[in-house]
């Protein structure tokens, strides 16, 4: 058996079968860490859902906010964009059975395998971790999240509530929909932020060029990070996978913008790649 993580997806679904024939996929054993944005933006997104259902089972998923986007297209409470390739999915007769399973899908992955013969505890979001959160506060956070999604009273209400970008930090006085609009945010789409996990959602571009105070997430000093801990995180193209933290790897290696659909293999550490199709 082993473990591959691959990066954002987002309806690259060519790229996606000829990455999985590159590693010799076996859905009998092979587990595959999905770090989010399966779907949008790219061309098949509806082949993309319909692959991953029917091998859900291997996969380890976390949501990005571009899953996010699409249930809330689902359940009517925000529009398409210029920019969403979402219509024919929307169209699907089976909408409803992805999107009951995309729901069900956490903010946030964790599994201790042996890497090189080492234990280590690999966790995976689909943006980031804030500095300030513990393992077990992030899980709870992911937890307060896919309640209210899941919930046939507030659901709605989340994910109409979920767009925007304030508030930018924590605190014990902020109301339950801003903290629900910040902790999506800290997961799904984070790229900037300081040491106490305020963030600034407007700069999308090289990690080099951060905003004055703030840095890209991971090279804060994480709450999360113990000795044996390796983060897994997509959603960031720019940094075109490359971290500069030996135990933090990024891997969107944008696909979508004529780049490369990556895969890393867990327990050697070997990194697959496919081209974008044409
Ligand atoms: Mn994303």
């Amino acid at each position: 058996m082993a473990n591959y993580a691959i990066g954002d997806i987002q309806g690259c679904y060519q790229e996606l079968i000829l990455l999985l024939d590159k590693i010799n996929f076996n859905s009998s054993e092979d587990r595959l860490w999905l770090c989010g944005d399966l779907v949008n933006r790219g061309p098949d997104s509806l082949k993309c859902l319909e692959f991953l259902h029917s091998i859900k089972q291997n996969c380890l998923i976390t949501l990005g906010n571009h899953d996010l986007h699409l249930i809330a297209l689902a359940e009517g409470v925000s529009e398409l964009s210029k920019t969403d390739t979402l219509k024919d999915l929307l169209q699907s007769r089976s909408l409803d059975l992805y999107i009951k399973w995309l729901k069900q899908l956490p903010l946030i992955q964790a599994d201790t395998l042996v890497s090189k013969g080492i234990k280590k505890e690999y966790i995976m979001t689909h943006a980031g971790v804030p500095p300030h959160w513990s393992l077990e506060e992030a899980k709870q956070h992911s937890n307060e999240i896919s309640k209210n999604l899941n919930s046939p009273i507030l659901s709605k209400h989340f994910l109409k509530n979920m767009y925007g970008n304030e508030p930018s930090s924590d605190s014990k006085n902020i109301s339950k929909d801003e903290r629900l609009r910040l902790h999506t945010n800290y997961f799904t789409r984070m790229r900037f932020c300081d040491e106490r996990g305020r963030i600034e959602l407007k700069n999308k571009g090289n990690p080099a060029n951060a905003p004055q105070g703030f840095k890209p997430w991971f090279k804060n000093e994480l709450k999360i990070m113990e000795e044996s801990t390796h983060l897994l995180f997509g959603h960031w193209a720019a940094l075109k996978g490359i971290t500069g933290v030996h135990n933090i790897t990024a891997l969107d290696t944008g696909c979508i913008w004529g780049e490369r659909l990556t895969a890393i293999n867990l327990e050697d550490g070997r990194v697959f790649s496919c081209n974008r199709v044409n």
